[in-house]
């Protein structure tokens, strides 16, 4: 769970890389050369690899099916967030050979010079992308990073105990619903949200902004009973909550789940986030993170991700091998024209750690 404690170590760390003071890279326990750090050899790399993902979003039988196949080791650590991720590589207390960051962090990463260039001759399964989600501008021509799932956030209706019409942010936050909401664990969402129900672009927050948008959060907060980031769905479920903002995925897998779940994008627009996969600089297995990079985009795994996690599978030659009904799905493929209105995130500096405050201390209210 992100704490404002994690946040500002994230951001403290970023801000000391910037100073050129980088963590140094801890020396491979398996192959510790100079050499082998400058050309990844893989024949000279230990049959490991470390994973550090979102919480349900690589299926433990891919995994395991990438074991199989090459006879190498994975290992796995999870976060639900982007600002408990950074903390833990930053302070560099794990040594991951992969990371998952959102789109707005790979382009920090980028600028740190904290990540690792790929090989795209390691990696030939780039060819099934959809050309919308390449050489996208946080990463132009994937140097760094190749897109695993994109997603939109959005609002979930169950309809029995919610018959009112449903449109937008606002309409959720509303006083009747208080102690019936469940939203995502997220801090930079929650701004975005604010912004949005203000028509405010969700990269502007400059503190004019934030001062415009703390007084709707302040507003909305106290009517949340869940804040989870992980599974929003097992609220909705369990009925604990009636309405909810979510991750695409999480509202594909309750209208999969219940027909009485509906799913909403607002009105103001919304984040489409583009989560990818990327390697640290100080990753031990960079040859054996390629080669997991290349099998997730081979389209019979990428269909069983979504099988599992059904997210916006940029992946043209893997989106041909999902049903109709999959396809269909709304909380999982959002129309061209709610597409156009959605919004990437873009790396906003030191202004995260403003953010992360606001939404901290009107949680705690
Ligand atoms: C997967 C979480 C999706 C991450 N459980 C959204 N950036």
């Amino acid at each position: 769970m992100k704490t404002k404690h994690t946040l500002m170590a994230a951001l403290s760390a970023l801000a000391l890389v910037g100073c050129g003071k980088a963590p140094e890279p801890k020396a491979a326990e398996e192959t510790p050369t100079k050499q082998a750090e400058a050309t990844p050899a893989l024949s000279m790399e230990a049959p490991k690899l470390s994973i550090f993902c979102w919480s349900e979003y690589i299926p433990q039988s891919v995994i395991d099916e990438f074991s199989q196949e090459t006879g190498i080791a994975v290992s796995v650590e999870n976060y639900a967030s982007n600002e408990e991720m950074l903390a833990k590589l930053l302070a560099g207390g794990g040594s991951y050979d992969i990371i998952q960051p959102s789109e707005y962090v790979v382009g920090a990463l980028i600028k740190e010079d904290l990540l690792r260039p790929i090989d795209h001759s390691k990696i030939p399964n780039l060819k099934n992308l959809d050309p919308r989600f390449v050489n996208m501008s946080f990463d132009p021509g994937n140097k760094f990073s190749v897109p695993f799932m994109a997603g939109s956030v959005g609002i979930v209706v169950n309809t029995e105990m919610v018959p009112e019409e449903i449109k937008s942010f606002s309409d959720v936050f509303q006083d009747k619903y208080a102690g019936k909401i469940v939203v995502l664990d997220d801090a930079r969402e929650i701004v975005s949200w604010g912004l949005q129900s203000l028509g405010i672009p969700v990269n502007d927050v400059s503190d004019e902004n934030l001062a415009k948008v703390k007084p709707v959060i302040s507003k909305w907060l106290p009517l949340v009973k869940v804040y989870d980031s992980d599974s929003p769905k097992t609220a909705l479920l369990n009925g604990d909550v009636t309405i909810g903002v979510v991750w695409g995925g999480e509202g594909a897998i309750l209208l999969n789940a219940d027909k009485k779940f509906k799913w909403v994008i607002p009105a103001e627009g919304t984040h489409l986030f583009v989560d990818s996969l990327a390697v640290p600089k100080t990753a031990k297995h960079p040859g054996n993170a390629q080669a997991f990079m290349d099998f997730i985009l081979r389209p019979d795994i990428s269909a069983k991700i979504s099988e599992a996690f059904p997210y916006l599978n940029p992946n043209l030659a893997a989106r041909a091998l999902l049903t109709p009904e999959q396809l269909a799905n709304a909380a999982s493929f959002p129309t061209d024209e709610e597409l156009a209105k959605m919004q990437t995130f873009e790396d906003i500096g030191q202004q995260a750690s403003k953010v992360d405050e606001m939404v901290t201390s009107l949680k705690v209210q």
